[in-house]
């Protein structure tokens, strides 16, 4: 290997696997390495360096391995489901509720013409409350056919996705997206659920919960379904192409799009940016933010029975791999930053390629470089993608102009 390439990749990994840590455990944990490849080949990283040891994404509960694609989805995703429903994320009520979508506004002359701008009212009705989800979309205007779209969980202030567009931001750069072909399409997490503990007594939890029990969904499965919701409504659009809307979520949005995506199969690609903790990093790693960590920062997140898994990582019956598993073979982009330390940038590479296989069930051609991926140097390996971007946890257009580039490659 070039001796550059083996510095930046040196420099990379001392960033990403080793800060806010002592020299004493630094060293610990590099004398148990005792393979100088090792930290680089997420197989002998998992075995050798950290003692890693993960459920595998494809033996069902019969201890079977899955080895067709059909035993996949008779068996193993409905397994998994299941599990990261009840153990993790809880379940969506049964509740009935009555849902009235409504288009509010249209105007063709948006961004200067470029795009027509839709405002869509979503509104939900149960127990004789309502609720109503403000779904923004700009679509670019003549263009040849329906187009692709890329629907944003927006986790941040409502002022980064202010459709008059006196305000503009890149954690939602919507004049890029149309720019490039794609339809930009948004809506705020907090109309669905707001994101304080409330004991579930407001947003959507208010609408549609009878009684809870420790399975009872949390915010994040909250916001996933207010994501199929805005769904709802993006596949009736004639101007949109209903086989080809991504889901993009950042941070706790980024957790919420990947549960999103595991549920609801009309995503076509899921776009996951520094999700972490309860996301794309492994909680076997217990590196940076741990599920301690996460249910004492935000007791509503998840459900109840995920809080009996607190330092107690190697009883949860999953991991978060096989989450990535569950978006196959939908296209997966898995995004970190290299100062996003709490997030784990390696324990999320570990997480995309050790999902590989259920992939490969589909596309054996699918093929993840073994090296941690160079700062700045975005991989796309069919449906995968992955890259770490300079620079601390955010969304940036950087960012967004890799995951347009990977919707380029994957829906030419
Ligand atoms: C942090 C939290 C992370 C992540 C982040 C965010 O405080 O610990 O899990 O979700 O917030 O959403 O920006």
């Amino acid at each position: 290997m070039q001796p550059f390439r083996l510095f930046m990749i040196c420099l990379i990994l001392a960033n990403a696997s080793f800060p806010r840590q002592s020299i004493a455990q630094i060293n610990a944990r590099n004398s148990a390495d005792t393979v100088p490849m090792a930290r680089y080949d997420p197989e002998l990283m998992t075995m050798k360096a950290f003692n890693l040891v993960l459920p595998d994404v494809l033996t069902a509960s019969n201890g079977k391995t899955i080895e067709k694609r059909k035993d996949w989805e008779k068996i193993g995703r409905p397994e998994l489901l299941e599990l990261f429903t009840t153990q993790v994320y809880g379940r969506v009520p049964e509740t009935p509720y009555q849902k009235s979508i409504k288009v509010v506004k249209v105007d063709p002359n948006a961004m200067e013409g470029k795009a027509t701008l839709k405002l869509v009212d979503i509104t939900i009705t149960a127990n004789g409350k309502t609720l109503t989800i403000h779904l923004g979309l700009f679509v670019p205007n003549h263009p040849p056919k329906p187009v692709p779209a890329f629907l944003l969980i927006c986790n941040r202030a409502k002022s980064n996705i202010d459709f008059t567009r006196e305000q503009k931001s890149d954690f939602w750069p919507a004049e890029q997206m149309v720019a490039r072909g794609f339809a930009a399409a948004t809506f705020w997490n907090e109309e669905v659920d707001p994101d304080k503990h409330d004991n579930f007594k407001n947003g959507i939890h208010g609408l549609l919960d009878t009684q809870r029990n420790p399975e009872s969904w949390g915010t994040l499965a909250a916001w996933a379904w207010g994501a199929s919701r805005c769904m709802d409504y993006l596949v009736t659009d004639k101007m949109i192409n209903p086989k080809r809307i991504a889901l993009v979520g950042h941070s706790r949005g980024a957790k919420t799009a990947l549960w999103a995506g595991a549920n609801d199969e009309r995503f076509a690609m899921i776009v996951s940016n520094e999700a972490g903790c309860g996301g794309t990093s492994l909680n076997r790693r217990k590196y940076g933010e741990t599920i301690a960590l996460i249910n004492k920062g935000f007791p509503h997140w998840f459900c109840e029975n995920f809080k009996s898994y607190n330092q107690k990582e190697e009883l949860l019956p999953v991991d978060q791999h096989m989450l990535l598993a569950l978006i196959a073979p939908r296209p997966l982009y898995v995004a970190s930053a290299e100062k996003d330390y709490w997030g784990d940038p390696l324990g999320q590479y570990l997480a995309l390629y050790f999902a590989q296989p259920v992939f490969k069930l589909f596309d054996p051609s699918s093929n993840l470089p073994k090296l941690l991926p160079m700062v700045n140097t975005p991989v796309i390996s069919r449906n995968f993608a992955y890259h770490v971007r300079d620079g601390v946890h955010n969304l940036t257009l950087k960012d967004w102009n890799w995951f347009m580039d990977f919707a380029d490659v994957v829906w030419k």
